[in-house]
């Protein structure tokens, strides 16, 4: 069909230019010069911007019509603010719109020209100056401290009471995160990111999980570079070259075929601890050595674990040791990192509730988001709360809103017992950016904290502490957690 329409317009630029050739033929066959254009002429070309001026007025009252409203009334407090902001600048614009635009097609179908009529030279008029100076000059600042004072309603402090969640925004999805009954959120750090700690929340047992998994990985790409196939053979040649000169300088040689692939390689450093005695003339004692390490390097030559890398990956590889052995060093430091000497910081996060696919908010209970961002830059939006804010990665993002219209409401107001609230990614960030969504609901109080009732906090999961709780009844695992935070912090 698209194929068919694209046909039908290159057809119809094809005969439009080949009939404007057939008219300037006849033109120059009748003798007429190019330039000489009858009245007729003219005055045909000034109602044709009058034909088109209707039409363009007609086009866009029609999209207005059709496209113009949000489909959904404000479900918020601001929101109806900033529909008010929005109607105000349209109505302005309207009306500006149409006064230039009949101006310039109106004019230019008056005034075609006419061989009996001359222009008025008309250069300057400090009055008109003034006008269309200072006119535009206050509408426009009545419009600029209007969108200020509703942006400032919509992102000024929150009161002391208002409800706090967190939006957290990665490639592609939306995560939120409820401060759980301290009212407090744990602190954050993306070098805690782990499967089981999306968020990277600060706690003693994340830092543990998120050094478990760096270990884990260290310890795969440095096995894969100890067990290099080419590296392997090397150094067994080196040091056979090494024993056959060994009555000379030999140990010298060795020594430097060790170091040539042993200088990136932590590993290796164990069985460098003889560089010493390489310099102690004993050379039984280095013959040894030598030995041992050549059969230890027969024995990974033959076992399963044996690794042939170009001499790129073996460099990539090293590169990505490099980084895994940064990694680690800044999840060490945020241990060491000194919260004020406060532990609070830490205890905060345990009992956060973190939730995906969909979130909660009570009606009428204001509501603070905090954004925050993994990855790129997304944006938070919310249209039917008439409600958008960029999440940037390492800088937290801020607005507040209260919720007026539930869910169940809205859906009978629309008449759509299907309709949802939804949270929207705004901000083209990627492949699966069409899909990165989360369904809000909006409900009563008491609904509200039934559901919240129903989330797990953080550090309580699958742990076999909950089949305990007949005996220990009052004694939940976030207290446990808060223990051993302690004992380890004071070490
Ligand atoms: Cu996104």
């Amino acid at each position: 069909m698209k194929l068919l329409i694209l046909l039908v317009v290159v057809l119809g630029l094809v005969a439009a230019v080949q009939l404007s050739k057939v008219y300037q033929l006849s033109i120059s066959l009748r003798g007429k010069r190019e330039e000489d254009i009858s009245e007729a002429d003219n005055r045909l070309n000034g109602g044709a911007w009058l034909a088109f001026m209707v039409f363009f007025y007609a086009s866009f009252i029609w999209l207005m019509l059709r496209y113009g409203s949000y489909g959904t009334p404000p479900a918020s407090e601001h929101g109806l603010a900033v529909d008010q902001l929005m109607n105000f600048n349209m109505a302005i614009i309207f009306v500006v719109f149409f006064i230039v635009n009949t101006l310039l097609f109106w004019f230019a179908a008056k005034y075609y020209y006419r061989a009996d009529r001359k222009a008025r030279f008309f250069a300057h008029d400090n009055r008109l100056e003034l006008v269309w100076t200072i006119i535009p000059s206050i509408v426009l600042a009545i419009i600029i401290a209007y969108g200020l004072k509703t942006w400032n309603e919509m992102t000024g402090e929150a009161s002391e009471d208002a409800l706090r969640v967190e939006l957290y925004s990665k490639q592609f999805d939306w995560t939120a995160r409820y401060p759980g009954n301290d009212g407090e959120f744990g602190l954050a750090n993306y070098n805690l990111i782990t499967p089981m700690n999306a968020l990277g929340i600060v706690t003693e047992e994340g830092i543990a999980e998120a050094m478990n998994e760096i270990n884990a990985k260290i310890a795969e790409v440095e096995e894969e570079i100890m067990y290099e196939k080419g590296h392997l053979i090397a150094e067994r040649e080196a040091l056979m070259e090494q024993l056959k000169g060994d009555a000379h300088h030999g140990a010298h040689d060795a020594h430097g075929a060790h170091d040539e692939h042993g200088a990136h390689d932590d590993s290796h450093e164990e069985h460098g601890n003889h560089d010493g005695h390489d310099h102690g003339h004993n050379g039984d004692e280095v013959k040894a050595i030598i030995e041992a390490r050549l059969s230890e390097i027969e024995e990974m030559l033959a076992s399963d674990k044996v690794t042939i890398l170009t001499d790129a990956a073996y460099e990539a590889k090293e590169d990505k040791l490099y980084r895994l052995q940064r990694h680690r060093q800044r999840i060490e430091e945020i241990r060491e990192f000194n919260y004020d000497g406060e532990l609070s910081a830490w205890e905060a996060g345990m009992d956060d509730q973190i939730v995906k696919g969909e979130f909660h908010l009570p009606v009428g209970r204001e509501v603070e988001f905090i954004f925050r961002s993994r990855d790129v830059i997304h944006s938070a939006y919310m249209p039917q709360f008439r409600a958008q804010m960029n999440t940037v990665p390492g800088v937290p993002t801020r607005f507040k809103m209260t919720p007026t219209v539930t869910t169940d409401s809205m859906r009978v107001v629309l008449g759509d017992p299907e309709f949802d609230y939804v949270l929207l990614c705004n901000k083209v960030c990627g492949a699966a950016h069409f899909n990165m969504q989360m369904k809000l609901v909006v409900e009563s109080q008491e609904d509200y904290e039934a559901w919240l009732s129903e989330q797990d906090e953080f550090l309580v999961k699958e742990e076999p502490l909950q089949e305990q709780s007949e005996e220990g009844a009052e004694q939940p695992a976030v207290e446990e957690s808060i223990e051993s935070t302690n004992v380890t912090a004071s070490l």
